[in-house]
């Protein structure tokens, strides 16, 4: 495998760009060697500069659900583009994209798009402490909400891929309202709460954790947070960027039919632009500058590339069948890792919702945090370089998501189980 346009571009890279890297996750830095550069990608593909060729199974994080480069994205794209791109004015392609979300999600009656997901959920918890006028809220350790400064607490992601604990720049002001609790533990929740319930202006939860691998909600659990929240009047808030639009075309709480106050969306709804969404019950919502006091404000909001790109996803993510085939294609792909790991006889503990899947190297259960830290993530950064070098992209952490989407052939997913039989056989 060839890498010597890849390792240039590093070179160049690290000199301008701290780590080389936009964000720290793409550096490689829990599983060795250097990150492959894009030049291109399609379909279930990416191209790297040296013109090496991948089955794509992080799908830029998530948003790729269709496969890169989708043309129907692409084709409303290009007719946008004519058009602006970018007016800091309302336009007809936000007032859709709205529609379309109000529609898909169960719970979201007003909807605010915003540009990222962390804008998403720093702007849910700051409405939920304006509408509740309290200032504490809960979130769930290993659980990523984005990198503002309360949130940035006992975070997964790229903190656990780089076992970076709390991070210097976080005052001691900005984390001391958040309250870390072990995630599927409805116990530990309820203890908090008959403790501080008054002062709890919201629990935000990723009701599937999809940044400390996949770690599925706990029976109940979801359920549960929905009782407390009611009992102690907290907002309730699903944090559905990864989950929105792929487990269900209405997300989690579609998926498992419990109804949160507030959700915070992002990656598929930008058909690969950059955008992020919180929306939820009018009453919370109207709270919002210009109805209520509650400021949130930007530029690029609702921008109308952004826009029409994530309402032809959409579109395309509404047409029959569409769940049952990620369904049908996330099952073939677990089953083949499953076949792959008793083949081996290795440790592993797989998870999966619908198309999101995660494979553990550790003997444990994986329920939350504590149980996901047991992985043997020396032996994660072996087997995602063997798979690497077969021709496989993988997360470059133990602890992110394996996403399947609508581009991957049958062909394709077999490839890759075939790889990590292969792989797996072969590292210790
Ligand atoms: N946190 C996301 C992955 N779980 C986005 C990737 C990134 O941080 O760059």
């Amino acid at each position: 495998m060839r890498t010597d346009r890849s390792h240039e571009l590093l070179d160049r890279a690290q000199r301008v760009i701290p780590g080389g890297v936009n964000s720290p996750v793409r550096a490689f830095r829990s599983v060795g060697g250097e990150p492959v550069f894009y030049e291109r990608a399609k379909g279930s593909r990416v191209w790297d500069v040296d013109g090496n060729e991948y089955v794509d199974f992080v799908a830029s994080w998530g948003p790729m659900i269709l496969g890169h480069a989708p043309d129907a994205v692409l084709d409303a794209v290009r007719e946008q583009l004519e058009l602006g791109t970018s007016y800091g004015a309302p336009c007809e392609a936000e007032v859709l994209m709205a529609e379309a979300v109000v529609e898909a999600v169960p719970s979201i009656e007003m909807v605010r798009m915003v540009s990222s997901g962390t804008e998403a959920t720093m702007s849910a918890i700051r409405l939920a402490r304006g509408y509740t006028g309290r200032e504490k809220f809960v979130k769930f350790d290993g659980c990523y909400h984005g990198h503002s400064d309360a949130l940035l607490v006992a975070a997964g992601s790229g903190l656990l891929t780089l076992g970076i604990p709390s991070t210097p720049g976080v005052t001691k002001g900005a984390a001391a309202d958040t309250i870390v609790l072990p995630y599927n533990d409805i116990e530990a929740v309820r203890a908090a709460f008959a403790e501080q319930g008054e002062q709890i202006a919201a629990v935000i939860v990723e009701p599937v954790a999809g940044n400390m691998g996949v770690v599925p909600p706990a029976e109940g659990f979801l359920e549960g947070l929905r009782v407390v929240c009611d009992e102690y009047g907290a907002v309730l808030i699903f944090d559905e960027v990864i989950t929105g639009f792929r487990v269900a075309l209405g997300g989690a709480q579609e998926r498992y039919g419990v109804m949160p106050d507030l959700t915070t969306l992002g990656k598929i709804i930008g058909g690969g632009f950059p955008v992020g969404a919180f929306g939820g019950k009018r009453e919370i919502m109207e709270r919002l500058a210009p109805v209520g006091p509650v400021y949130q404000a930007g530029t690029l909001s609702g921008n109308p590339v952004a826009m029409v790109a994530g309402l032809a996803l959409i579109e395309a993510l509404k047409q029959p069948g569409v769940y049952d085939e990620l369904e049908r294609k996330g099952a073939r792909l677990e089953a083949g890792l499953r076949a792959a790991v008793e083949q081996a006889g290795v440790d592993a503990f797989l998870t999966r919702v619908g198309s999101m899947a995660c494979m553990f190297f550790t003997a444990e259960q994986v329920r939350d945090w504590k149980t996901a830290s047991t992985s043997d993530t020396d032996r994660y950064a072996r087997y995602f370089r063997g798979m690497l070098e077969r021709g496989v992209m993988l997360a470059p952490s133990q602890f992110e998501a394996t996403f399947v989407g609508l581009a991957h052939t049958d062909d394709d997913i077999d490839r890759m189980t075939a790889a990590a039989a292969e792989v797996l056989a072969s590292i210790e």
